[in-house]
């Protein structure tokens, strides 16, 4: 049973445009060419989503900077926070811009200098009572570090450590703000080590959940898991990865106003061995797999499930072999998570158990596979909390003894080509398996805020059978 060859790569988003592709380009830049006559240059986006703006911007209602979601809760741009602890006169500051009722008539209310309304509200919400004028930001802050006796100054960028060097994202509004400051510092005289970055004491603090983040937490997992079922049973109506997708999130997105986690991964066979599948347009055919990796948000919390299960609702003997080899490993990460122990040391529980099965149960039942990795195609689990993915973007908290009320995710995954004769049937097929399940570390465990999702075989089976 060959898995059936996909329409187009996805490097073309409209599918090169048929047989007329090379000619319909070539035309557009002849025409440009001799409307301009003169020297070009043309730029591509040069960075994806998470670039200069904050990751969640494009698709999601919130697009705040996380770090300024979590001190404030304000989900509005240009807002800058002062904070001054040692300072006798006001200890916060907001800074904002004046209101602007042009901006909101293109983006609706936002909050503002001199509209006593919204500023009143934003105090009483934040409890920050000086907000000022955001062009008075340099003034306040340069008499604030002048009198402040450490002659420091912090402010928040992600910076870490990449093999075996200290680097930053250089790309992004943060690091542009630091070299605004760093610009400023200089202004004033004082050495650039009076900058400081707050971003290892900012995740100390964001990283444990409290217990109104994990109850919104649940109840992302609560909405995703409807979506999830109610996709399932209705499975039979639709022919092509799209359908699933558009049906998936209209479920979730009517339960939750606070938008998708992140644009959802809709997989079918082979295009299921791509981590990052994000086309979502081909046909899907009844002996195939299906890998989703899907979530919605619930306030400021993230669900990120993924789910793998047979198109034709009834998994054949080598994808239920196959699949419950993933299953096993994710089974001993959870058993594993706990405060104190590091995610690299789950990487080590899951693939040492998901390459164990791989050769106990399917090497010796004669299985022949090819990976497109060596032992570990991807991290079992990244940190979670305000963001999908949390936490600094080297990954250096992998190292870092988890701490209770640390969210995770748990994803093992197998992805290649596979085949075996299993009952006198030859089965053949690309297949990409993940199952994903988000974790909250305790002292003595973990809890599964997942658990509610199903993912065993015989959960699969029943509701695909429409019960
Ligand atoms: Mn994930």
């Amino acid at each position: 049973m060959k898995t059936k060859k996909k329409v187009h790569s996805g490097i073309f988003r409209d599918g090169g445009a048929g047989a007329s592709a090379k000619r319909r380009y070539r035309d557009r830049r002849n025409k440009l060419m001799k409307k301009e006559d003169s020297l070009m240059v043309i730029a591509g986006v040069p960075y994806g989503p998470g670039g200069k703006t904050v990751w969640a911007y494009a698709h999601s209602p919130t697009y705040q900077e996380p770090a300024m979601m979590y001190l404030t809760g304000i989900n509005q741009n240009n807002v800058i926070l002062l904070l001054d602890p040692k300072s006798k006169e006001s200890k916060e500051i907001l800074f904002v811009g004046r209101k602007d009722r042009i901006m909101e008539f293109w983006e609706g209310v936002r909050f503002g200098v001199g509209d006593k309304k919204s500023v009143k509200e934003v105090q009483s919400v934040t409890g920050i009572k000086d907000v000022r004028d955001i062009g008075e930001l340099k003034e306040v802050l340069k008499e604030r570090f002048l009198k402040n006796k450490k002659k420091s100054l912090g402010t928040f960028w992600y910076e870490g450590t990449r093999k075996g060097k200290k680097t930053s994202i250089t790309t992004d509004h943060n690091y542009d703000f630091k070299q605004k400051l760093a610009g400023w510092v200089r202004e004033w005289k004082a050495p650039k080590t009076a900058l400081k970055n707050v971003m290892e004491n900012h995740f100390d603090l964001r990283l444990p959940l409290d217990k109104y983040d994990v109850k919104n937490a649940r109840k992302a997992q609560e909405i995703t898991g409807e979506g999830f079922k109610m996709m399932l049973k209705n499975f039979g109506d639709f022919k092509n990865e799209c359908q699933i997708q558009g049906y998936l999130e209209g479920k979730m997105l009517m339960n939750s106003p606070f938008g998708l986690s992140y644009p959802s991964i809709v997989a079918s066979g082979t295009n299921a061995t791509i981590l990052h599948y994000m086309k979502n347009d081909d046909p899907i055919s009844k002996n195939e797999m299906m890998l989703i990796d899907f979530g919605v948000r619930w306030m400021t919390m993230h669900a990120d499930i993924t789910r793998t299960f047979p198109v034709s609702g009834k998994f054949n003997p080598m994808q239920k072999m196959l699949y419950e080899i993933v299953l096993k490993g994710q089974k001993e990460v959870e058993k594993a998570a706990r405060a104190g122990v590091t995610v690299e040391q789950l990487n080590d529980v899951c693939w040492r158990v998901v390459n164990d099965g791989l050769k106990d149960k399917f090497s010796d039942a004669g299985g022949k596979f090819k990976l497109r990795y060596n032992e570990r195609p991807h991290g079992v689990s990244h940190l979670m909390g305000e963001q999908e993915h949390d936490g600094d973007p080297f990954r250096n908290y992998a190292t870092k003894p988890m701490k209770a009320g640390w969210m995770i995710s748990n994803e093992p995954g197998l992805y290649g080509e596979f085949k075996i004769r299993l009952n006198g049937k030859t089965y053949d097929e690309t297949i990409g398996i993940r199952i994903e399940d988000n974790l909250v570390m305790t002292q003595k465990g973990c809890l599964n805020l997942s658990s509610i999702i199903p993912k065993s075989v015989r959960e699969i089976e029943r509701l695909m059978a429409g019960g």
